[in-house]
């Protein structure tokens, strides 16, 4: 069985983020999530609305999310494709490139990221229904 791997901070979970993990998801058959700590986040210079706990448990509620695991720092992807066993890691492209160094270590994909879903974008779409 395929196993995949992704990561973010999936703060405030949107349908741009659901889009992502259903893709990721069906490129195989297990998913496994590093979800960014609140102490990352300052790391990676975002300010999430929601705590580590409040973005897993909403992440938890999706039926493509097999596993979660939490994500302290940029090295320890490796160890983690390694620990479980992915055979492919998946990013939204815009990541495209900036993880290649994996592909010694299993397939590396990345998928088109959804046009940012913000509720502008859908009250003008709305609009013109
Ligand atoms: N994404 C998407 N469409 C959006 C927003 C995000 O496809 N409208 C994807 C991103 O490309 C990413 C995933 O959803 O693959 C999570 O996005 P973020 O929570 O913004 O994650 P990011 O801050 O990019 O953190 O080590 C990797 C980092 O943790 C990635």
């Amino acid at each position: 069985l395929l196993r995949v791997i992704t990561y973010g901070t999936f703060d405030t979970l949107h349908y741009g983020h659901i889009l992502l993990l259903e893709r990721a998801r069906a490129l195989g058959d297990y998913l496994i999530v590093g979800v960014s700590s609140d102490e990352f986040n300052a790391l990676k210079g975002k300010r999430a609305h929601f705590d580590y706990e409040a973005r897993v448990s909403l992440l938890r509620s999706l039926r493509c999310v097999d596993l979660i695991i939490p994500e302290h720092n940029w090295e320890q992807k490796r160890d983690d494709i390694v620990t479980h066993k992915a055979d492919i890691f998946t990013m939204g492209d815009d990541w495209a490139g900036k993880f290649d160094d994996l592909s010694d270590l299993c397939e590396v994909r990345y998928l088109p990221r959804t046009p940012s879903v913000s509720s502008t974008l859908l009250r003008q779409h709305l609009a013109t229904v």
